[in-house]
Parts: structure tokens; C-alpha cells; sequence
């Protein structure tokens, strides 16, 4: 059977694999090599040097292009070195738009980095998809989507902002981080590059930094390619290796990531000291109907406000949590709680931060999967003190 008949559970075992060729190991070995020996220059066995292509790379390339129903993977040392390719698309006086709630570091490397070089980033609400008609004009080429986003979980519809981009012919990047190929795909609702923090679920185990495109088109992935290998931001072998193994049961912790994730959600919503709790799961979710739609399911990444909440109320909270580790990042199979306003969304201004919604008292959950009534309890606890 090919590859790509396979249904997803079967997609994250093997898409893309194949017994490696030297001694028919079921897993890529870890082609820890910087070159490749060469009988006469350019005549070799497919690879020549590690930056340009590695076999335990390529092996994650190919499963990435495979559960993302794209054609063409691109694995980078991180979610922001993806980003950063393809913002190299771009050239001086081009402009994007972006959702006006994501993850802080993308936003600084869109303002901090990119603005310096000439590309003009506006930030907007792209709940209403239509928003976006009047911030197009001949220089926007490219627009960024999170969705869900990080970390108001607000939900874009796909479809309808590749309908407006496909017509004013804009490149529609989405990055997939929150949601991963298990809840939904892109490619398949009409965007041209899907990316990834594989840092986060696709690794699924706090252990590994790194961050993938995938895309459909052959010229594109050509371009990206090249960027790829021009400006070097790669990920070495043992890292693919380590998100090739994590993808391998992606499915299964994403099954229960989810069953867990509804269960808090539901518990935080009815809890006397919780003010709003942010998950598109909720019938009363802004865009519910959307994330019904476009989403197999509704993730594990909650936000919520303690009632009365301020900043020393939210700081609390995190503080006395015992099975939630108060940490960065999301997606592994330890829950994590976060303080937005003073980690991983620092970086944006307050005034903007607000705007979106990121108050000082915003507390966000990546549930993992451990017994979810140790983490209703964990949470009980913290909230009553
Ligand atoms: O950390 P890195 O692998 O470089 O990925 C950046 C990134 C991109 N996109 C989204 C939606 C992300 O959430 C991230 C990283 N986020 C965190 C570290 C965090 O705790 O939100």
C-alpha cells in the first residue's frame, strides 16, 4: 500500500518511512555526519553535506510533508527559524498581515527583526475573515494565521481567509502549533505553508527544540529549500530523530491530551474563583461553529482569568501549582502552566498585549496526560488557597 492512502493513525506511524537501506533498521539510525564520501566530485549516494540535506532529516521531512497532507517538508532548528524562512520570501516595502493575538517571539521577530529590513507587518483581529479585505493592497504578500491562536485560543477560519487570499493572489501561511494534523490541516482547507513549533506536541516530550514548514507546491518548496540551505538554520540529526519518534504516537496523546483538555476546561468554567476561561471547545466560543468545523476535536491549551484578577492573583496561582510545572512552552506530556504577560508574550508592548486580550491576570494550561483528576485536584487546590 502507499504512504499516502493511509489514514492518520496509520500517517504518523509510517508516512513517508522506510526501512533504512544499509540494514533494514525500522527506525532511521542517527546519521550523526557532517559529509558524505564522494568517488569523483558530485558522484555520491544522495548526500553531500549535512546542511543541505541529512539522511535522519529527511526522513522527518518526508512524515512531516505526510500527516500535514502536503508534498514537500522542511525541518529547521526551531518554530522561529521556520518563520524566519519564510519571511525570507519577502523583499523590502512587502507587506503582511497577521493575526493580532500570537506568540510573542513571532511577533518580535516580525517586528524587531523583519521591520528593520523594509517589510511592513499589520496586526489585526481576523476572527471576522472579511477583516482582512481592507488591509490588502498590491504589496501584501503574505498572510500570517494562528489558529488557534496563543494564547486567547482564538479560532481564524481557514477556508474562508485562503478564499480572500487565493483572489488577491497572498501567500497563506498558518502555523499549526495549537492544533497539530490530528485536529486539523491547512493545506487541505487552502493554505500554502503550514508550520510548526515541532518543539511543542509533534516532539510531545519537553525535550527537543525545532520547528518545521510543510507546503504543497513544487516552486515554492524550491524557494524554501534554498533559503533552507542558504541561511543554514537546520535541525541536526538527533533532534529529527527525536521528533520523528514523537510524531510516531502523536495520535494517541493527542486522543488524550484532548479528553484531558475538556475536562479542565469544563472544571475551570464552573469554578467560583474563575472569572473567563478561554477554549473553543465552549458552545459560547465566539467562533465555535468555525473550530467545529475546520477541527477534529478542540485541543488541551486553555487560558482563563481568576475572578477579580490582577497580576499578584494570577502569580499566586501559578506559583502554588504542584503537578503543573510553571514553565515556557506547551504540547508535552507534562502539564505546563504559563504567565503570558511576563513569559512568553513579554516581548509585546502592554498596551498591545491588552488589546488582544493578554491581561496581566491570564493564566495559560498546556494539559498533559496524566490522570486528569490529579490535575482537577492540583488546580482545586491552588484556587481555593
Ligand atoms: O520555540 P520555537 O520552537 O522556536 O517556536 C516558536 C513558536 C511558534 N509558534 C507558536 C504558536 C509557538 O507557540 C511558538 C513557541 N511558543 C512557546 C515557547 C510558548 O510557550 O508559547
Amino acid at each position: 500500500m502507499d504512504n499516502k492512502d493511509l489514514r492518520f493513525n496509520s500517517k504518523t506511524i509510517h508516512g513517508g518511512q522506510q526501512p533504512d537501506k544499509a540494514y533494514g533498521a525500522v527506525m532511521p539510525p542517527i546519521y550523526q555526519t557532517s559529509t558524505y564520501a564522494q568517488t569523483s566530485p558530485g558522484k555520491h549516494l544522495g548526500y553531500e553535506y549535512s546542511r543541505s540535506a541529512n539522511p535522519t532529516r529527511t526522513a522527518l521531512e518526508k512524515s512531516l510533508a505526510s500527516i500535514e497532507n502536503g508534498k514537500y517538508g522542511l525541518a529547521f532548528a526551531s518554530g522561529l527559524a521556520a518563520i524566519d524562512a519564510v519571511l525570507k520570501l519577502l523583499r523590502p516595502g512587502d507587506e503582511v498581515i497577521s493575526t493580532n493575538d500570537l506568540y510573542g517571539g513571532s511577533y518580535r521577530l516580525f517586528k524587531q527583526v523583519f521591520e528593520g529590513y523594509g517589510i511592513v507587518f499589520r496586526f489585526i483581529g481576523m476572527q471576522e475573515a472579511n477583516n482582512i479585505r481592507e488591509y490588502i493592497n498590491d504589496n501584501t504578500k503574505l498572510i500570517w494565521v494562528e489558529t488557534p491562536t496563543n494564547p486567547m485560543m482564538n479560532i481564524i477560519d481557514i477556508k474562508a481567509i485562503s478564499n480572500i487570499a487565493k483572489k488577491e493572489k497572498v501567500l497563506l501561511a498558518v502555523d499549526n502549533t495549537f492544533a497539530t494534523p490530528y485536529l486539523q490541516t491547512p493545506l487541505d482547507l487552502g493554505a500554502d505553508i503550514v508550520m510548526h513549533s515541532a518543539t511543542k506536541y509533534l516532539g510531545g516530550h519537553s525535550d527537543v527544540v525545532l520547528g518545521a514548514l510543510v507546503v504543497k507546491e513544487e516552486e515554492l518548496a524550491n524557494k524554501l529549500y534554498f533559503i533552507q540551505n542558504a541561511s543554514g538554520a537546520v535541525s541536526g540529526p538527533m533532534d529529527s530523530f527525536l521528533v520523528l519518534r514523537g510524531i510516531k504516537t502523536l495520535h494517541v496523546r493527542m486522543q488524550r491530551h484532548c479528553e484531558n483538555g475538556e475536562k479542565i476546561a469544563r472544571f475551570l468554567k464552573k469554578h467560583s474563583k474563575v472569572d473567563k476561561v478561554f477554549w473553543p471547545g465552549f458552545e459560547d466560543h465566539p467562533n465555535h461553529g468555525v473550530a467545529k468545523d475546520q477541527m477534529n476535536g478542540f485541543g488541551a491549551m486553555i487560558s482563563f482569568v481568576p475572578k477579580g484578577g490582577c497580576y499578584e492573583d494570577a502569580i499566586k496561582i501559578v506559583e502554588r501549582l504542584k503537578i503543573f510545572t510553571l514553565a515556557e512552552s506547551l504540547g508535552g506530556v507534562e502539564s505546563l502552566a504559563g504567565h503570558p504577560a511576563s513569559m512568553t508574550h513579554a516581548s509585546i508592548p502592554k498596551e498591545e498585549r491588552e488589546k488582544s486580550g493578554i491581561v496581566d491576570a491570564l493564566i495559560r494550561l498546556s494539559v498533559g496526560i496524566e490522570d486528569v483528576d490529579d490535575l482537577i485536584e492540583d488546580l482545586e487546590q491552588s484556587l481555593e488557597k
